[in-house]
C-alpha cells in the first residue's frame, strides 16, 4: 500500500513544515523514517509504522514507552553528569501517543537525534567498552521504576520453554514444506534443549531477579556521538520485566559476532574476544552493585543462551514462512538462524574463557 508520509506526519504536533522523507532501513520488524521538516531547531523527525502484528496492544506499547522515557528524563534532569539523552515521543494534534490511520495503520514520532551513529559490528574495544556502560547505566536507571508501571508488551518473550514448544509445534505443522531442509539444524536444537531450560528453570525458583530490562539490546540500539560516547539508548518497544541476562547476553550476540547477523559465509563467524572482554568489563563497572551471585555465574552463558533463542526464533520464523521478521530473500532467516548456530558453537569452544572474563572484570572493577 503506498504511504502518504506527508499526510501522515500531518497528525503529529511538529514545529515547521514538513520539507521531505527518507526511509531508514533498520530493525526486522517496525517501518523508520526520517522526516526533515523546515524548522530550525528542530530539523528531524523519526516516523515509525509500528507493526501491530507483533504489537498487538499499540496503547500500552506507546503506554510503557512514554513511562520508561519520563522516567530516565526524571532521572538525568537530577543528575547532570550523566551526559545521557532520552527518546522523546511527539504527540498527535489529538494528544495520543500514537497516530491510528484510517487504513488501520499505528503511527509514532519521535525527535530526531541528530549526529549520532551505531553499529552492527563493533570495530574496537572502546567502543565496545562504551556500549556495555551504557546499556549497565540504562538498566540501573530503571532500577527504581516499580515493575507494575510496564505492561509484558510480548508475553514470554525470552522463554526458552516456550519458544521450544513453539518450534516444535511449527515442525509438525510444516506450512510451506520446509522442514525438510533443516535436519541439521533442527538436530542443533534439539542437543541443546535441554542445558537452555536452566535459565528459565532458576528465573521459575526465583533465583534470578526479575527486573526491568530492555529485551532488544541488539548492539547498534547504542548511539554513539562523533567523539565515540554512548548518548542513547534507542528501540524501547520490549523493556519490560525481565532477567539482566538477556541483556547483557543479546549485547554480545550481536557485539561480538565477527560477522553481520545475516552473514553468508559462516567462516567469517565467530566470537570476538576482546570485544566480549570490553563490553564485560564495561557492563560490571556500572552494574556490579546490584548483581547477583547468581547473575554473575550466568552472565557468559547468557551470551550463548541469547544466541540460541534468537537463532531458534529465525529458524521458526522460517518454518512457518517469515510471518515475523522482515526478510529479503525466502532463505533469509535461515541464513541468520545459521549464523546464530554457528556463534553458538564459537560461545562453546570458549566457555571456560569467557567466564574466566567475567571474574577477571569483577576483580578489575
Ligand atoms: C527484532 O526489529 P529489531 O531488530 O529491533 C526482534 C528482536 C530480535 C531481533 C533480531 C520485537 O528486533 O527480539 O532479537 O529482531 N524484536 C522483536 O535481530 O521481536
Ligand atoms: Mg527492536
Amino acid at each position: 500500500m503506498e504511504r502518504d508520509i506527508r499526510e501522515i506526519v500531518s497528525h503529529f504536533n511538529i514545529k515547521g513544515e514538513f520539507l521531505e522523507f527518507e526511509s531508514v532501513n533498520t530493525g526486522h520488524i517496525n517501518d523508520s523514517y526520517l522526516i526533515k521538516t523546515t524548522s530550525f531547531d528542530h530539523p528531524g523527525y523519526f516516523l515509525q509504522w509500528i507493526n501491530s502484528y507483533i504489537f498487538k496492544d499499540v496503547e500500552g506499547l506507546m503506554n510503557n514507552i512514554s513511562v520508561v522515557t519520563n522516567h530516565l528524563a526524571g532521572k538525568l534532569a537530577e543528575n547532570e553528569a550523566l551526559a545521557f539523552k532520552v527518546l522523546e515521543i511527539i504527540p498527535c494534534t489529538d494528544g495520543k501517543k500514537y497516530y491510528h490511520d484510517t487504513h488501520g495503520q499505528y503511527w509514532r514520532l519521535y525527535t530526531y537525534i541528530e549526529n549520532m551513529h551505531g553499529y552492527d559490528v563493533v570495530e574496537n574495544t572502546k567502543i565496545a567498552y562504551e556500549g556495555g556502560k551504557a546499556f549497565g547505566i540504562f538498566m540501573s536507571l530503571l532500577a527504581d521504576l516499580p515493575a507494575n508501571r510496564l505492561i509484558e508488551i510480548i508475553p514470554d518473550f525470552h522463554n526458552m520453554e516456550k519458544r521450544l514448544d513453539t518450534f516444535y509445534k511449527s515442525l509438525a505443522v510444516n506450512p510451506i514444506d520446509r522442514v525438510k531442509g533443516i535436519p541439521a539444524q533442527i538436530d542443533f536444537v534439539k542437543k541443546r534443549a535441554e542445558q537452555m531450560l536452566i535459565i528459565p528453570t532458576l528465573i521459575k525458583q526465583g533465583k534470578l531477579p526479575v527486573r526491568i530490562t530492555h529485551n532488544d539490546t541488539k548492539f547498534n540500539n547504542i548511539l554513539f556521538d562523533a567523539t565515540e560516547r554512548a548518548m542513547c539508548i534507542v528501540d524501547l518497544d520490549t523493556v519490560m520485566p525481565g532477567s539482566i541476562l538477556f541483556d547483557f547476553g543479546d549485547a554480545i550476540r550481536t557485539g561480538a559476532n565477527t560477522a553481520i547477523e545475516d552473514e553468508k559465509d559462516l567462516t567469517r563467524v565467530d566470537l570476538n574476544i576482546p570485544i566480549y572482554e570490553a563490553y564485560t568489563s564495561g557492563f560490571i563497572k556500572s552494574t556490579r552493585h546490584t548483581l547477583t551471585e547468581v547473575e554473575i555465574n550466568h552472565l557468559a552463558f547468557s551470551a550463548r543462551f541469547m544466541t540460541f533463542i534468537i537463532g531458534l526464533r529465525f529458524l521458526t520464523d522460517f518454518v512457518d514462512g517469515d510471518p515475523y521478521f522482515r526478510t529479503s530473500y525466502p532463505e533469509h532467516n535461515l541464513d541468520r538462524a545459521k549464523v546464530q548456530f554457528r556463534l553458538v558453537e564459537a560461545m562453546e569452544r570458549n566457555a571456560k574463557k569467557m567466564q574466566e572474563i567475567v571474574l577477571q572484570s569483577l576483580e578489575k572493577n
